[in-house]
């Protein structure tokens, strides 16, 4: 494997990384939101004393069990799950004859069960469903909050330069599907600008057998199929992003946010000092953003 374990090397790689990072506290200094415009949407659902934080990784990297553990450390934090329920429960829009909404089906399962013929419809929903998500006005608990962190498990970015081009690439979706999917999600992006916009991403990194094992551990249903070699592409997909800078990115924004760059090989729950560490890590590169 060409991936380069142990944890000097990730500290060596965050030296760098917060050194960009404070470079980039010269900003002027952040506007405050006005009380009157709080959950009443657009000019609160961008409010520029939020940071605004993505954490990205491989497929059971264990995002959401370190986002919990940020939250339960971290009051200030609030943290924003990828819509996963969603994807899994499609359900049909309400007519206004029918009193609830029903389930039609399950477009986590389509998409890994038939790749070819429902990738590029998950990836239309997923990233829409998420856009709905990330839009959602910041609650007023977190807006009365000295600094406020947001932080959203993946985002419209690793959909569109992990996920939708790892698929186009191993030819699960076309090339008129990509087409398509590239004009609509750079007009999107375009549209909501600043309120997509990302102060930081933490991109948890572990090799891809680790990311195997705990998906056999965590077991969904949906992803028993998953082979290592498609944790692999996708590891690859966010080293070029992320770490080799190689992705060629649509969004001039995006290429500046610096990255922290997790190592989590070992597991970290059950770790105390390890989990701490980390935790502090996290912290001071939270404050430099
Ligand atoms: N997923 C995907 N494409 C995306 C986002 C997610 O195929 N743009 C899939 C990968 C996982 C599941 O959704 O099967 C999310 O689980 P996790 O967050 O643990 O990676
Ligand atoms: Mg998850």
């Amino acid at each position: 494997s060409t991936f380069p374990r142990g944890f000097s090397h990730t500290v060596a790689l965050n030296t760098a990384v917060l050194l960009r990072a404070r470079r980039m506290t010269e900003k002027p200094p952040a506007k405050h939101c006005c009380s009157a415009g709080v959950g009443t949407g657009e000019s609160c659902a961008s409010s520029p004393h939020v940071k605004r934080v993505a954490i990205e990784g491989n497929i059971a990297v264990g995002k959401s069990t370190f986002a919990r553990i940020l939250q339960a450390e971290n009051k200030h934090w609030e943290i924003t799950p990828e819509p996963l329920s969603e994807w899994q429960n499609i359900q049909t829009t309400g007519e206004p004859s029918k009193k609830s909404q029903q389930n039609v089906s399950n477009l986590l399962q389509m998409m890994y069960q038939d790749s070819s013929r429902w990738s590029y419809t998950f990836q239309t929903y997923s990233c829409m469903s998420r856009i709905k998500a990330q839009l959602k006005p910041v609650s007023s608990r977190l807006l009365n909050l000295v600094q406020p962190v947001q932080i959203f498990e993946r985002s419209v970015y690793s959909d569109r330069y992990v996920f939708a081009l790892n698929m186009f690439n191993m030819g699960s979706i076309n090339d008129t599907e990509w087409a398509i999917y590239q004009d609509w999600h750079t007009f999107l992006v375009q549209e909501f600008g600043k309120r997509l916009e990302l102060e930081g991403i933490i991109y948890l990194r572990a090799q891809p057998q680790v990311c195997k094992e705990r998906l056999s551990r965590r077991a969904r249903p949906e992803e028993k199929g998953i082979t290592l070699e498609y944790l692999e592409t996708l590891h690859t997909q966010h080293e070029n992003w992320l770490v080799h800078k190689s992705t060629q990115v649509h969004f001039e924004h995006l290429r500046k946010v610096p990255v922290l760059v997790l190592d989590v090989d070992d597991d970290i729950q059950n770790n105390r000092e390890y989990k701490m560490q980390i935790i502090t890590q996290v912290k001071n590169y939270v404050s430099s953003l």
